[in-house]
């Protein structure tokens, strides 16, 4: 299988604006943002989907993934008023990179339920 385009932005083959880095994640501002703030927070390791994620393996870095959001959300002014974390999985869920992203989105309002 080739690479996924965030596995390109990692390798840094292709551009980004990079907000966040640690040896186990990467964040960046999503292309098409649907929000003030929309960046996606993914793991570097090579995880496909939700449904490949295993608690027992992956925990740490779950945790790695919910602390950038965190983080983010405090840096980017939106962690008062509230964001919204989204898993985007397979066709019915509206995935369309096929490398684990964690969406962080806020700025606005967010309704319920999503589209
Ligand atoms: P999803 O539908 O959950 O698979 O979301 C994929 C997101 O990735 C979508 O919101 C648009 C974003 N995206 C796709 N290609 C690129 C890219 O080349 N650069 C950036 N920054 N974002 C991208």
């Amino acid at each position: 299988m080739g690479k996924t385009i965030f596995s390109k932005i990692i390798d840094r083959e292709i551009p980004a604006d990079i907000v966040y880095e640690t040896d186990n994640i990467l964040a960046f501002r999503d292309i098409n943002p649907q929000a003030p703030v929309h960046i996606l927070i993914i793991p570097k390791v090579e995880i496909p989907t939700v449904r490949e994620v295993k608690g027992s393996e992956h925990a740490a870095l779950l945790g790695e993934l919910f602390d950038a959001a965190n983080e983010l959300a405090e840096k980017e002014g939106i962690s008062k008023e509230g964001f919204r974390l989204v898993f985007n999985c397979d066709k019915n869920g509206g995935q369309v990179v096929y490398h684990l992203h964690m969406h962080l989105l806020g700025g606005r309002q967010m309704r319920w339920p999503p589209g």
